[in-house]
């Protein structure tokens, strides 16, 4: 709940008619036009998923994110007991190229990299032996690295420990790690979806910030992003959509109330951006405005930037995207 010092302006009827968080969109095809902020490099953005939240992370993405985005996977290796496999995803196809050999073949890899994703389920075994030293060498190499993972349901009770020590080592080692715990997707479902219903979502959720972190790499100071000696960040993402004339607004406060910032400390948030997105470029009253509605629930001191995208596939709805930055909180 909100307290009164946070609460945003609302609207008489505080039920929209539709869903404040479809991210619908997203499962058309992506428009290249939100690409065009690539700059024209050898370099590219590279997403990494590991273990088996992993795959089916990279299996959901590698028809929503645009083509110039490559995707590799670490994993168990059927063919051998103890060791793990590089896989290099053809997004056309779906077909898995095997890396001969994953060191060399993966140094070029990241030679090419201009900014790097981990995903995957934190408590995983794959994630817990290699993310580390992933992100450590993103950092090493100044490539701009984050992760976004989910955590395990609490009655997983094996993997919880686990899963809190490499979150709490991930955070200091990247330039955000975002955390969506297990249980919040079933607590937003009512605990009725299927739970495919609920991972359906949330790989929706896993696109959305890929895609808004994969632009705002080229076009923002993300905290850190530059500077690879200063620890980490936990990163927290909530949007909310609005229709008709408050669509500012509207989208605003969902992404306040968004089901992801469930138990965000917002006084504790030092760095935020918020992305505004519609199908025509949203207008520079709409940041300011935007900006005006962040102060009221965020800390004076907080560095707060609002960047405007075009995406035809939104039609005339706006999205609310709020990125927060916090040092490392409990997970
Ligand atoms: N949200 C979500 N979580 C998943 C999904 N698949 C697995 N998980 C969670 O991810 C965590 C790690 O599981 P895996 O990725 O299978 O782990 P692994 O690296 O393959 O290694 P093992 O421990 O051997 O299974 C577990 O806590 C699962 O609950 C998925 O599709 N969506
Ligand atoms: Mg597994």
């Amino acid at each position: 709940m909100l307290n009164e010092k946070r609460m945003l302006p609302g609207r008489t009827d505080p039920k929209p008619s539709f869903d404040p968080y479809s991210l619908a969109f997203l499962d058309q095809e992506f428009d290249p036009d939100v690409d065009r902020s690539r700059p024209h490099t050898f370099k590219t953005t590279c997403v990494i998923g590991l273990g088996g939240k992993g795959f089916n992370d990279i299996e959901h993405l590698r028809t929503r994110l645009p083509p110039s985005i490559r995707l590799l996977r670490i994993d168990h290796d059927a063919e051998s007991a103890n060791g793990y496999g590089l896989w290099l995803v053809n997004k056309a196809t779906g077909e898995e190229i095997r890396a001969e050999e994953p060191s060399e073949t993966f140094a070029d890899y990241m030679r090419q990299t201009s900014t790097l994703f981990l995903v995957g389920g934190l408590g995983g075994r794959v994630l817990a032996e290699y993310a580390l030293s992933l992100a450590m060498r993103g950092k090493a190499s100044e490539i701009p690295t984050f992760a976004a993972v989910s955590s395990p349901f609490c009655f997983e009770d094996k993997r919880f420990d686990l899963a809190r020590q490499v979150g709490a080592d991930l955070i200091k080692f990247t330039c955000g790690c975002l955390v969506q715990p297990n249980d919040w997707l079933r607590s937003y479902f009512g605990g009725e979806a299927k739970l495919v219903d609920a991972f359906t979502s949330q790989r929706q959720w896993l696109t959305h910030t890929l895609l808004t972190l994969h632009y705002l790499s080229h076009t923002s100071q993300l905290p850190n992003a530059q500077n690879s000696q200063s620890t980490g960040h936990q990163m927290h993402m909530g949007f909310g959509r609005g229709t008709g004339k408050e669509r500012l607004l509207d989208s605003m406060k969902a992404a306040h109330d968004s089901p992801l910032l469930t138990e965000m400390p917002f006084e504790a948030c030092h760095h935020a951006v918020v992305v505004l997105t519609s199908g025509e470029l949203p207008s520079t009253a709409d940041a300011k405005h935007a900006e005006y509605i962040c102060r009221r629930f965020l800390p004076q001191d907080c560095n707060i930037e609002v960047k405007r995208l075009a995406d035809s596939r939104v039609s005339t709805d706006l999205y609310a995207t709020l990125l927060l930055f916090t040092q490392a909180l409990d997970l």
